[in-house]
């Protein structure tokens, strides 16, 4: 029983490590004709979200407006914009916050999508720019899942 000790110290290791990775969750979202679904998705900290069936679609997390281009995410967050056509995993959203996206050859048609990680820190400061259109819409949405 010379490596006994070590087996269950290497078992015990392996569990921990296990727990870990199941704590953070990937989620999905589908796009559908010119929508995302679910269009609000409330995840934790350390969460990824996959976007899928992604043909004809991207998922952008910079606006451009007539002052420039904009990000409305967490202050520090990393934003995405995926390869045209393809399915795309976001980073771990370690940064709590609301997250807009949209999907550029279907903007006008209102294709986007918030992604809500833990507690809507920067909800109050998207609010503050006056968001019109479909932006603004999406920013309803966004308060009316953390109500
Ligand atoms: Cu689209």
């Amino acid at each position: 029983m010379k490596y006994g000790k070590s087996l269950i110290a290497a078992t015990l290791t392996a569990a921990t490590l296990m727990s870990t990775s199941v704590m953070a969750e990937n989620h999905t979202v589908t796009a559908q004709v010119t929508a995302f679904k679910p269009m609000v998705i409330k995840v934790q900290p350390g969460d990824t979200v996959s976007f899928e069936n992604m043909n004809g679609h991207i998922a952008n997390t910079k606006f451009v407006q007539a002052d420039g281009e904009h990000e409305y995410i967490p202050e520090g967050a990393t934003g995405w914009t995926s390869q045209m056509g393809e399915n795309f995993t976001t980073p771990e959203l370690t940064k709590e916050g609301v997250y807009l996206y949209k999907c550029d050859p279907h903007w006008g048609a209102g294709m986007g999508g918030v992604i809500i990680v833990g507690e809507p820190t920067n909800l109050e400061a998207i609010k503050a720019t006056k968001p019109k259109g479909a932006l603004k819409r999406l920013v309803k949405k966004a308060e009316k899942a953390v109500k």
